[in-house]
């Protein structure tokens, strides 16, 4: 497969409704796609990957407009000037630009849903899927009241998803989870994010949570503290889940290596790509840590790949992979993920990521696209 050129793509969908976590609320998503224009040896091919950044570096460093920037002025140079052929090739042709994982995720997203899709191979079968269709749960935001959100959840439990997530913060966090378990019942999966909002000094608060049968609890402290972590291990019963601090492979194998965490949520886009994200399921699951697949309110184009690594053995908790509909009110793919009535998504088995980019819904909520040529940097 020769790349031809690369097209980048700002879009802005509006969130169907409001998602509020302990670092600020999301009302839209600002998208930078990125799309692969290359040759395979059946003619032109194309291929797409999302960026999961946000519009604030608020959950990690990274942004949607750092993110085309990097792409533009460091990262499509360099793939361009490797020639890169193949995604297996796509890490190491970025690898000296430090950071920037989300952005590099994309870029090797696209590039490997190309390649994919000139072999007509599909990205499940890529990765390894070993199932057809995968259980999924859904993130509820932080709500004006507790009525809110014990209606929100029960609606959720009524359509058939398998878990529910609910994010929390200082003064939002016990009595949600108090009044879901004596509204709603002990008999369905029940999980918390912080998203890094408390510290040392709130583990009274946290082990407070250990009498609601809680799966989970996501990502408690900052990213950095990963010694406090191991003590909180050892403190609640709940087990402690890390997001934000898995920022790549080593990391996830000191915090395996550590027992800094009983379970290890996996996002493509957080540890620089899917290959890498089945890397780390492989050393999570050799080393007897689940994991689950994260999920950054991703389009159809980002969700397709995220189904097929779900889809690998270690996978054993319900992901953050929510129908179309919980997100958008018109997704950009042309066969939206639904909700089988047993709370799972089909996994997509059609070439690359198993789903066709509607350009026309595409074309009405672009705000930017570039068109970046390899020739004119080789
Ligand atoms: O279903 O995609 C989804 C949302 C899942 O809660 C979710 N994601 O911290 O994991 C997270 C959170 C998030 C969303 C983080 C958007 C950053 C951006």
């Amino acid at each position: 497969m020769d790349i031809g050129s690369v097209e980048l793509r700002r879009i802005e969908l509006p969130l169907v409704t409001p998602f509020q976590t302990s670092f600020g609320t999301w009302t839209f998503r600002d998208i930078l796609l990125v799309r692969v224009l290359a040759t395979g040896p059946d003619g032109p091919v194309e291929g797409w990957g999302e960026c999961v950044a946000g519009t604030q570096p608020l959950y990690s460093s990274e942004y949607t407009s750092a993110a085309e920037d990097v792409t533009v002025d460091h990262l499509l140079p360099r793939l361009f000037a490797a020639r890169v052929r193949h995604a297996d090739d796509v890490a190491g042709a970025l690898e000296e630009v430090r950071g920037h994982r989300m952005a590099k995720a994309a870029v090797e997203a696209a590039v490997l849903d190309a390649e994919l899709r000139a072999a007509g191979r599909s990205m499940a079968d890529h990765l390894g899927a070993t199932v057809d269709r995968v259980p999924v749960g859904v993130s509820i935001g932080i709500l004006p009241t507790i009525d809110d959100l014990v209606a929100t959840a029960a609606r959720h439990l009524d359509e058939g998803y398998a878990r529910i997530k609910v994010k929390i913060k200082p003064g939002w966090d016990v009595e949600p989870c108090r009044r879901l378990r004596a509204e709603l019942g002990d008999d369905f999966g029940l999980q918390v994010d912080a998203n890094a909002a408390y510290g040392p000094g709130d583990v009274d608060t946290l082990r407070a949570l250990d009498e609601f049968g809680l799966l989970l609890i996501e990502q408690p402290y900052p990213e950095e503290r990963i010694v406090d972590n191991i003590e909180l291990v050892q403190a609640l019963q709940t087990p402690v889940c890390l997001d934000e601090t898995i920022v790549d492979e080593a990391v996830c194998d000191d915090v395996l290596r550590l027992g800094a965490a009983d379970v290890i949520n996996i996002k493509p886009g957080r540890v620089g790509g899917h290959l890498a994200g089945k890397r780390m399921h492989d050393a999570c699951l050799a080393a007897g840590v689940p994991v689950w697949h994260g999920g950054m309110l991703e389009t159809g184009i980002g969700r397709a790949p995220n189904l097929a690594l779900a889809a690998l053995p270690g996978f054993t908790l319900p992901g953050d992979i929510s129908a179309a509909a919980r997100y958008w009110e018109t997704d950009v793919v042309t066969e939206p993920a639904v909700l089988e009535p047993d709370g799972t998504i089909r996994v997509p088995r059609g070439p690359g990521i198993g789903v066709e980019v509607d350009l026309d819904v595409l074309a009405s909520v672009t705000t930017t696209a570039t068109l970046h040529h390899a020739g004119f940097t080789r």
